[in-house]
C-alpha cells in the first residue's frame, strides 16, 4: 500500500519463530537417514601416523570414512587468485593436521548418539609437531605449516609506490599497534546439513546457509555434477552473522550420501561450532598517523598482519576491505597500506559481522584519539577538523574508495547533543577531582563502512497468484534480518496489495532462478531494489492486461494503490482488482502473464556512516568495566522499516560491544582452543548491556532508486572503537595508554597495576 516504506510494520516472520514453527534443517524429518559425526584432531599440528577404525566399524550399521576412502579429488581452492592453491584444505586430513578441529574421519550410523560413540573408537596415532598460533611468530617462518611452500605468508600486497617520506612533513606523529582479536560468529542455530540423491542422480541438499545459490555453483563441480543436478534449499536459518556458507562438512555430507546411497545428515554441536566454523577478525594492525599541530591529519601508514588460520579462505582477503576503508570519515591526503596474510595452526578466519571494516575503524579511531591527545585537542574537535565536507560527495579517498553520500559532522554533533557531551565531561572532571574509585570514561567513534562492497547484482521477481496475492521471489537471503517483512513492504508500496497478502520466497534454488545470498549488508540495496523494479514492471504489464479486460487503452490505465484496482484515469467506477484480473487470466490459462523478473546491478557500493558515544564506569579496584550508556547514530540512507533497522542496530551494537568488552577466541601456546563452549566464550546477553539510545538520521544514497544503504553490520563497526575509547579514557589519568580487547576485568586490573595504581 502506498507509504508503507518507512513504516514500523511488525516482523511477519516472528509469529512463526516465536511459536516454534520455524523450519530448521535439524528438525526436518529425513526418514532412513544416516547421521555423520566427525573425528576431529585434538592436535593443532601433527603428523598422522595411523588410523585404526576397526573397532568403530564393528558397531552395527556403522561405517567409517578416512581420506583414503573418500574420492573427493578436487579440493576447494582458496577463493582468491593470489593465493597459492597448495594452501588448499583437504576434505579429510591424510598425512598432517594443521588445526585442532580438523576432520580426520567421518563416522556414519543410524543414530546421532551411536555415531558420536563410534568416533571415540577410532584410534588415530599422531606425532605432534611444534605449533604456531601467533601471526607475528608465524611470519618468522620458523614453524612451517606447508613445508613444500616454504613460507607461512599466503598473501602479500605491499603498497604500489611506498614513500619512505610519507610522514616527513608531519609535526605530530602517533604510532601504535591495534589487535582486533579473533571472534566467533556464534549463531544460535549451529550449522546443519542434510543430503539426499534422487533416482535420477540429482542431489537435494538442505543447508543452514546465507548463500544457497552460490553454494550450488560451488558444490556441483566438487562432486563432478552440473549445477542443474544440484538443488540447494535453505529453510529458516537461526542466524549466520557471516559464518554460514558451503563448507568442507557440507561437501562431505553430500559425497557420503552418494557413496552410501542413503540420505545423510549432520548437525553441529556448540563445541564443534566454536572450533570448526570459521572465526572472524584476527588482525594485527600497525599504524602511523601524522599531521599538523593544528590537529589536521596529513598522512597515514598502515601495516596489516592478518591471521588466515590454517587454510586461507575469505579471511586472507578481508584486509583488502580494511585497506579500502582506511581513510574512514576523514580527508587524509596520503595513505599507504601494506597487507600480509599468514597461516597459523588455528581455525581458518573468514567473515564475521563487519568483516574487514571493523578493523579499519578500530585502528583509525584509536589513532585519531592518540593524535588528539598529542595535539591537546578534544577528540570531538579533532574529528570535526578532519571530516570529509558534506558538499564533497561523491568523494574518492586516498585509499581508493568512492563514497556516495554522507554528512559526518552532523552525525557526530547529533550524537554529542543527544548524549549531553558537555555535562558528561563535567561529571567526569568532578569524579576525577574527588578521586572516585569508579572512573568515568567517555568514548567516541565516527565511522563509515562499505555495503555491497563487490557492487553485485541481484535477482528479483514478482508473481500474482490465482487469488490475487503476490509472491516476491528474491535471490537475497534472510538468516534473521526480516526480509519477509521489508521486501513485502517494498512490493506492497508499488502493487497496492497489503503486506499480509505478499509472500517473500527465498532460499530454494529450484524455485528462485538466481541469487547471490547475503553478506556485506547488501540485500536491501540490490535485492530490495530488484523486488521494487520487478513490481513496477509487473504493474505496467498488468495495466495492459487490465485494459484488455476493460476494453480501454493501456495508456489510459492507472493503478489505484489504495484499493489495488486498475481503472481508466478519471473513471474509477469501472475498475478491476488484482484478484479479478488474476481470476480472469487464470480462466484463459494466461495467469503466467502476471509476473515479471529482473536483475538489478548496482553501479557501485554504498557507504553507510554514523557516530557512537559510549560511557563506561571502570572500577579501579577490580578492573571491572560496566557500560552505562551507548548512544548510536547509524545512517543507512532511506530506511524501509525503522523498527527492523533499529533491531539490526541493537544486534550490531551488542556484537560490537562484545568485542570491546567480552569476547575473544584464544589458543594456548600449543594451539589448544580455549573457548570451545559458551562457558568460556563470553557472549553477552541482554543483562550485560544497557538500554541503547538510538539517534535517527537518513542521508539517501544516489546509487539506487530506494536511496537505501545497508544497516546489518553498522552498529558493530561503530560500537567497538567507542567502547574501547571509553575504557581508555577512564584510565587516562592513571597513565594507561594502550589496552588489548576485550578490555575488561583482569586485563584492566593488570594495566592499572602496571601503571602503578
Ligand atoms: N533495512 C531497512 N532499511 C535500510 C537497510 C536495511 O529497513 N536502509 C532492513 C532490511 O530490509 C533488512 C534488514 O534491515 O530487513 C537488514 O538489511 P541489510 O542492511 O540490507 O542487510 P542484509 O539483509 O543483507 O543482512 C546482512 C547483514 C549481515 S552481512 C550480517 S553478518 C548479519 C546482519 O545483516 N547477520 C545477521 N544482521 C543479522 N541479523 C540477524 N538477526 N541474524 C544474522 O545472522
Amino acid at each position: 500500500m502506498p507509504g508503507l516504506v518507512g513504516q514500523r510494520v511488525r516482523r511477519r516472520e516472528d509469529r512463526r519463530f516465536l511459536t516454534g514453527k520455524g523450519q530448521y534443517v535439524h528438525n526436518l524429518p529425513f526418514p532412513g537417514a544416516l547421521h555423520v559425526a566427525f573425528v576431529r584432531s585434538p592436535w593443532a599440528h601433527a603428523r598422522i601416523e595411523a588410523i585404526d577404525a576397526a573397532a568403530a566399524r564393528e558397531l552395527p550399521g556403522t561405517q567409517v570414512f578416512t581420506a583414503a576412502d573418500v574420492g573427493l579429488t578436487v579440493n576447494p581452492v582458496p577463493p582468491f587468485m593470489q593465493v597459492d592453491p597448495r594452501f588448499s584444505r583437504p576434505f579429510l586430513a591424510s598425512d598432517k593436521v594443521r588445526f585442532a578441529g580438523e576432520i580426520v574421519a567421518a563416522v556414519l550410523s543410524p543414530s546421532p548418539e551411536q555415531s558420536v560413540d563410534a568416533t571415540e573408537l577410532v584410534e588415530v596415532e599422531y606425532e605432534p609437531l611444534a605449533a604456531v598460533t601467533d601471526v607475528v611468530e608465524a611470519a618468522r617462518d620458523e614453524v612451517l605449516l606447508f613445508a613444500d611452500i616454504g613460507t607461512n605468508v599466503c598473501l602479500r600486497r605491499p603498497p604500489a609506490d611506498a614513500d619512505p617520506r610519507l610522514l616527513a612533513d608531519c609535526e605530530v606523529v602517533v604510532r601504535g599497534t591495534h589487535f582486533s582479536q579473533r571472534l566467533a560468529a556464534c549463531p544460535l542455530e549451529p550449522r546443519a546439513t542434510a543430503a539426499r540423491f534422487g533416482d535420477d542422480g540429482r542431489l537435494e541438499l538442505w543447508l543452514s546457509t546465507q548463500t544457497p545459490h552460490q553454494d550450488k555453483q560451488e558444490l556441483a563441480p566438487l562432486l563432478g555434477l552440473e549445477p542443474d543436478q544440484v538443488r540447494v534449499i535453505a529453510p529458516d536459518v537461526g542466524g549466520g552473522f557471516g559464518g554460514k556458507g558451503l563448507d568442507v562438512e557440507d561437501v562431505l555430507v553430500a559425497w557420503l550420501a552418494r557413496a552410501t546411497g542413503k540420505p545423510v545428515r549432520w548437525s553441529e554441536t556448540r563445541s564443534e561450532d566454536l572450533v570448526a566454523m570459521h572465526h572472524g577478525r584476527g588482525q594485527r594492525v600497525e599504524f602511523e598517523l601524522g599531521g599538523g599541530r593544528d590537529g589536521r591529519v596529513r598522512a597515514l601508514r598502515v601495516g596489516i598482519l592478518q591471521d588466515a588460520g590454517a587454510y586461507p579462505t575469505v579471511g586472507a582477503f578481508l584486509p583488502s576491505l580494511t585497506a579500502m576503508m582506511a581513510s574512514g570519515v576523514y580527508a587524509i591526503p596520503r595513505i599507504e597500506v601494506d597487507i600480509t596474510s599468514i597461516v597459523t595452526n588455528t581455525t581458518s578466519t573468514g567473515a564475521v559481522r563487519g568483516a574487514g571494516r571493523p578493523e579499519a575503524t578500530q585502528m583509525l579511531e584509536r589513532a585519531i584519539d592518540a593524535f588528539a591527545r598529542e595535539c591537546s585537542l578534544d577528540p570531538a574537535e579533532v574529528r570535526r577538523r578532519n571530516f570529509i565536507a558534506p558538499g564533497a560527495f561523491p568523494y574518492t579517498t586516498a585509499a581508493g574508495a568512492r563514497y556516495d553520500s554522507g554528512d559526518y559532522g552532523r552525525a557526530l554533533d547529533k550524537v554529542l547533543d543527544s548524549a549531553g557531551y558537555e555535562q558528561l565531561r563535567a561529571e567526569q572532571a568532578a569524579r576525577r577531582r574527588n578521586g572516585d574509585a569508579l572512573a568515568l570514561g567517555i568514548g567516541l567513534s565516527a565511522y563509515v563502512e562499505v555495503t555491497n562492497g563487490l557492487a553485485e547484482a541481484e535477482f528479483g521477481a514478482v508473481e500474482i497468484t490465482a487469488d490475487g496475492d503476490a509472491l516476491v521471489k528474491t535471490g537475497s537471503f534472510s538468516q534473521g534480518q526480516g526480509h519477509e517483512t521489508t521486501f513485502a513492504q517494498i512490493a506492497s508500496d508499488r502493487l497496492g496489495i497489503p503486506v499480509e497478502r505478499i509472500t517473500v520466497v527465498k532460499g530454494d534454488t529450484d524455485v528462485v532462478a538466481r541469487g547471490t545470498g547475503t553478506f556485506g549488508s547488501k540485500s536491501t540495496q540490490i535485492g530490495g531494489v530488484a523486488a521494487a523494479r520487478a513490481a513496477e514492471d509487473l504493474v505496467e504489464q498488468a495495466k495492459r492486461l487490465a485494459a484488455e479486460e476493460l476494453e480501454a487503452s493501456p495508456d489510459d490505465m492507472v493503478l489505484d494503490l489504495e484499493r489495488g484496482r486498475f481503472h481508466v484515469a478519471g473513471s474509477p467506477t469501472a475498475a478491476i482488482s488484482w484478484a479479478e484480473l488474476a481470476a480472469r487470466l487464470r480462466d484463459h490459462d494466461r495467469l503466467a502473464e502476471l509476473s515479471a523478473e529482473t536483475d538489478f546491478a548496482a553501479e557501485q557500493p554504498t557507504f553507510p556512516f554514523g557516530a557512537h558515544l559510549a560511557v563506561v564506569e571502570v572500577d579501579t579496584e577490580t578492573g571491572g568495566v560496566e557500560l552505562k550508556r551507548m548512544v548510536a547514530l547509524d545512517d543507512a540512507g532511506r530506511i524501509i522499516n525503522p523498527m527492523i533497522a533499529e533491531g539490526q542496530v541493537h544486534g550490531g551494537l551488542a556484537a560490537g560491544i562484545a568485542q570491546a568488552l567480552f569476547e575473544e577466541v584464544s589458543y594456548d601456546e600449543d594451539g589448544n582452543p580455549q573457548n570451545s563452549s559458551l562457558v568460556t566464550y563470553a557472549m553477552p546477553a541482554a543483562t550485560e548491556l544497557p538500554s541503547f539510545e538510538l539517534v535517527p538520521m537518513e542521508t539517501p544514497t544516489p546509487v539506487n532508486p530506494l536511496g537505501a544503504k545497508g544497516i546489518g553490520e553498522s552498529g558493530t563497526i561503530g560500537a567497538t572503537p567507542a567502547v574501547l575509547a571509553a575504557v581508555l579514557d577512564a584510565l587516562a589519568p592513571y597513565g594507561v595508554r594502550d589496552l588489548e580487547m576485550p578490555a575488561n576485568g583482569e586485563r584492566v586490573w593488570r594495566a592499572l597495576r602496571d601503571a602503578g595504581k
